[in-house]
């Protein structure tokens, strides 16, 4: 990338973490929802502005990240802690935003300990992939039997190519917490 066209994408990348306030859509969660305990690690990458707590309503105050190189590539990492989960069907409710001059992307994962842990949630869920904040509500497809402490993990997911410093900003994190419900096997009952 050519000096000139980062100078525009850094220029561009501020006016809109300024000024892009778009509206999203509320997500609805029919069983409990847990906001964040902590932050748990950030690196590589930095958060440079607002904590957990700026995650915990949607007000459009969020906690921004940016990525920093690693070994010549851009790369962030964050992970948050949530406490006391309960069990039941586990769904991440995200609300934020992503700057990118290098097609990067913001996706989320998670791990969890009920005492017998650690169990590693793997996939790309809920990626953030647009410069309008947008909301969005995804199924681990994982289902808990006790209480367990999560981990909610972000990456970018251009972790080969690519130096543009991208940012991500986060207005909302939650877990939904949902009732499993119970299919009965044929004759038999649910207990
Ligand atoms: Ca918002
Ligand atoms: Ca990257
Ligand atoms: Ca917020």
């Amino acid at each position: 990338m050519s000096g000139r066209s980062l100078f525009k994408c850094v220029l561009l990348g501020v006016a809109a973490m300024l000024l892009v306030f778009a509206p999203s859509q509320a997500q609805t969660c029919s069983g409990t929802l847990i906001l964040a305990s902590a932050d748990d690690s950030t690196g590589p990458g930095q958060n440079f502005g607002g904590t957990y707590l700026d995650t915990q309503s949607s007000n459009d105050v969020g906690q921004a990240f940016n990525e920093t190189l690693s070994n010549g590539v851009s790369r962030l990492y964050h992970a948050w802690r949530f406490d006391n989960v309960p069990a039941g069907a586990i769904h991440l409710i995200r609300e934020g935003y992503r700057l990118t001059c290098d097609g990067d992307d913001f996706r989320f994962r998670a791990y969890y300990d009920d005492g017998t842990g650690p169990y590693f949630i793997f996939g790309n869920f809920c990626p953030i992939t647009s410069e309008t904040e947008s909301s969005a509500k995804c199924s681990f497809n994982e289902e808990t039997t006790s209480d367990a402490t999560f981990w909610v993990t972000m990456q970018d997911t251009n972790q080969t190519s690519g130096a543009d410093l991208s940012a991500v900003r986060i207005d909302y994190l939650a877990l939904c917490v949902e009732t499993v419900e119970c299919v009965p096997p044929p004759g038999g009952f649910c207990p």
